[in-house]
């Protein structure tokens, strides 16, 4: 039998995915090919949804600490003490003493009915902010008034196309077909991007910027359209606010002065200025490595500028792609949360450490659903602390995650493939995916909703989160059902387009206070910024011997969910430019020690040329070892929104004999199992 569902996973290309079940067992999962976007592949975070699925270390049965050992205890046992703790925690300190801690682990629509639970007990204290992408969201509202991508299949039209810090073969997959078509036809391509990347063999023109000097890379290139007149008039003069304002200040940034910021050499950012002057129309595919640094947002509002002033925005082939918010005006999550009755703190998720230590009142519970914090969150030593003071945690959780190894109760919850929900991502393409329930859940695992319906019917308000589950999805999709994408419709076909524009701001009336594009935007005035885009220097600056650590998503998984995953390297795998290895005395293959003021992590050297020679990579995600790749990271704030900088991070690096013990899988597995201490140490501050 063959059921169509949807991968859960926080991804720009939310596939559909047929699942091949057998005897009451999924036997394989494939792509869908009638999907018109994903096309009937799936990378292999994708593929490796059954193994997470069967993995046999997957947690099934309610777990309860006791002492220094983790105990199964029923259903019953687990909602009973905790419910009883919240009672008793309501009455002492009321809701803002209850933590939730959440993130995007599973996409799907029905995890509204957490926060909607958390909501019914008055309200709690919530994470809000982001570890992704918040300050481009925020820069693309003062600049347009909302982040909008064009269709996939209106890159075709483009002329050119730049790939700015977005690593499309890996962490975007399904824009490779529309890519090599647009290439196929003609178009120009440019990647900007301090690492090397799989694109890079296609490209007419590679740009290496050190990390985190992009905003300067895109005024320097405006500077010189302006000087030369390959400037859209009419879109300044009828569409726009403020350019006379940032032409002005493009004084600052003459070739040689950005060349000095950026190591891009002036005869380089001439050609990058060619094409945005001279070409039409560009589409400029933005990722989000470019805005996890001081001056995030600021450096997406530089590249908003250079593309809208060379005219192309609101044009076929062109835009500035970065995500697809048009989409969260067609489905109504708060219909499901009731947010605004709530009466809500908030901390936010990059820094919450210091906030947890310093509330008032103080946290006396922690629930965490859907992310795995202590990898995942920068600065993880002080969050791990800021999480142990807390009397009561619960993790919900489908595996014993670096977090739920502090945890007091794990709560397991179920895997897409045993659930009915439905799923859309605002990160790209406008479809909704709708997921059959494929099998039934393994052993005790629930839905998230359903454990904490358990939770409401102990409080006394179990009716407020159990509905039909029809009665969430129509709540849900009542906007959509305005145009005709009702839930009968999204169930019988299985994946519909929301109605967004193909070409975004194409009648040029955009939603920012003015109506125009906001080259000076009132908005982020208000909001104590820079009316116009500045460059934000960097705080930890690379030199001498310390180098610049970026640690960007893991290829072969997805963030931290790789206890599934086959031929997990023992250490983690550091790439280094070859200058850098001669620098260090690193040979490839040899063993290293990477450290910086915070952290130290033991990593296999890879030697590979192309990219910034002093940028070192290290995936994110890691967490073998006892310590995390966010040991290194600082919990520092990007200028807008309360988005995380954790690139603007710097470390030595050097050799370690080759007799020094490797750690084996084994330690990452018991470390993993919270039954061992750390195999290598976190010299934590
Ligand atoms: N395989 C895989 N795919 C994923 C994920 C995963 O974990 N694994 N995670 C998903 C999630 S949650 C997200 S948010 C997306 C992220 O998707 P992307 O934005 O494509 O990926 P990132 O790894 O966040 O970083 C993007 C790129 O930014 C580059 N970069 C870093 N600093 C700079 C800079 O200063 N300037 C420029 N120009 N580039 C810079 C990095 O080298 C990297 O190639 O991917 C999703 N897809
Ligand atoms: N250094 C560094 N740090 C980063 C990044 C980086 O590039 N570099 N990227 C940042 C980005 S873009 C992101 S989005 C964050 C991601 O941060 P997280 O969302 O914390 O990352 P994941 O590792 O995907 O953890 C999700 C957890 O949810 C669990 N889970 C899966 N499905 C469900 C479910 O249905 N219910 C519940 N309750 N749990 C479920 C998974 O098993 C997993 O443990 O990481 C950020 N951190
Ligand atoms: S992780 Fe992304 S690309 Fe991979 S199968 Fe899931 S939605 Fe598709
Ligand atoms: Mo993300």
């Amino acid at each position: 039998m063959m059921v169509k569902t949807a991968c859960p996973l926080d991804c720009w290309d939310t596939c559909s995915v047929l699942a091949e079940v057998r005897n009451g067992k999924v036997t394989a999962l494939t792509g869908d090919p009638n999907h018109p976007i994903t096309q009937g592949f799936l990378c292999t975070r994708g593929r490796r949804l059954a193994e997470r699925l069967y993995a046999p270390h997957r947690v099934l049965h309610p777990m309860k600490r006791v002492g220094d050992r983790w105990e199964r205890v029923s259903w019953a046992q687990a909602l009973d003490e905790i419910s009883g703790e919240i009672r008793r925690v309501l009455e002492t300190h009321g809701h803002h003493a209850i933590l939730h801690a959440y993130d995007w682990g599973s996409g799907t629509v029905l995890k509204a009915l957490v926060q909607r639970f958390f909501y019914l007990l008055g309200g709690c204290t919530e994470t809000v902010g982001s570890l992704c992408w918040e300050a481009g969201l925020e820069a693309q509202r003062y600049d347009f008034g909302q982040a909008r991508s064009h269709a996939p299949e209106d890159l075709v039209n483009a002329s050119g196309i730049v790939v700015w810090g977005r690593n499309l073969p890996v962490t975007n997959v399904h824009m490779t077909p529309f890519l090599k078509r647009a290439l196929n036809a003609g178009a120009r391509l440019v990647v900007v991007n301090p690492l090397p990347t799989d694109l890079d063999g296609r490209a007419d023109l590679l740009i290496r910027p050190r990390p985190g000097t992009d905003g300067a890379l895109a005024l320097g290139a405006l500077r010189i359209c302006r000087d030369e007149g390959w400037l859209d008039h009419v879109f300044l003069r009828d569409h726009s606010l403020g350019w006379d304002r940032l032409a002005a200040s493009l004084d600052a940034f003459d070739p040689e002065t950005v060349s000095a910021i950026t190591d891009v050499s002036p005869e380089t950012l001439r050609a990058l200025a060619h094409l945005y002057g001279c070409t039409r129309p560009v589409a400029t595919l933005l990722g989000l490595g470019m805005q996890r640094y001081p001056g995030g947002g600021n450096t997406v509002r530089a590249i908003d500028a250079l593309a809208a002033a060379t005219g192309h925005v609101g044009v076929p082939g062109g835009g500035v792609q970065y995500a697809n918010r048009a989409m969260t005006e067609y489905i109504d999550e708060d219909a499901l949360t009731l947010r605004s009755r709530a009466d809500v703190r908030t901390f936010a998720r990059g820094w919450q450490a210091q906030e947890i230590l310093d509330a008032d009142p103080p946290i006396q519970i922690l629930f965490v659903t859907r992310t795995n914090a202590l990898t995942q969150v920068p600065d993880a030593a002080a969050l791990e602390r800021a999480y142990r003071s807390i009397p009561l945690k619960i993790v919900v959780d489908q595996f014993m995650t670096k977090t739920a190894e502090i945890a007091d109760y794990l709560l397991p919850c179920t895997h897409a493939l045993e659930e009915e929900d439905f799923v859309y991502s605002t990160m790209w393409h406008p479809y909704v995916t709708y997921l059959n329930r494929v099998v039934e859940p393994r052993g005790e695992a629930r839905p998230d909703w359903e454990i904490f319906a358990g939770l409401a019917d102990r409080l006394g308000f179990g009716h407020e989160m159990r509905k039909p589950l029809d009665e969430w999805f129509r709540l849900a999709l009542a906007p959509a059902a305005k145009h005709g994408i009702t839930l009968e419709r999204l169930r019988a076909e299985g994946t519909v387009k929301l109605p967004t524009p193909d070409v975004p701001w194409r009648d040029r009336r955009f939603l920012t206070p003015s109506g125009k594009f906001e080259f000076a935007s009132s908005v982020a005035e208000a909001d104590g910024h820079s009316a116009i885009a500045a460059h934000i220097p960097r705080r930890e600056m690379p030199g001498g011997r310390e180098y610049s650590l970026i640690t960007p998503h893991p290829r072969l998984w997805q963030n931290s969910q790789h206890r599934d995953a086959p031929n997990l390297p023992a250490v983690p795998v550091a790439e280094v430019s070859p200058e850098t290895a001669a620098r260090e005395g690193l040979r490839d293959g040899c063993l290293a020690r990477l450290w910086n003021d915070r952290a130290e992590l033991r990593v296999r050297i890879r030697v590979k040329p192309g990219g910034h020679p002093g940028t070192i990579r290290l995936e994110s995600g890691w967490w073998g070892q006892g310590v995390t790749i966010n040991h290194l990271t600082r919990a520092v704030r990007a200028d807008f929104g309360q988005q995380t900088a954790q690139y603007d991070c710097v470390c030595r690096v050097e050799g370690l004999p080759e007799s020094d013990r490797e750690p084996s899988v084994g330690d990452g597995e018991v470390a993993s199992q919270g039954i061992a201490g750390d195999a290598v140490t976190a010299r934590a501050k």
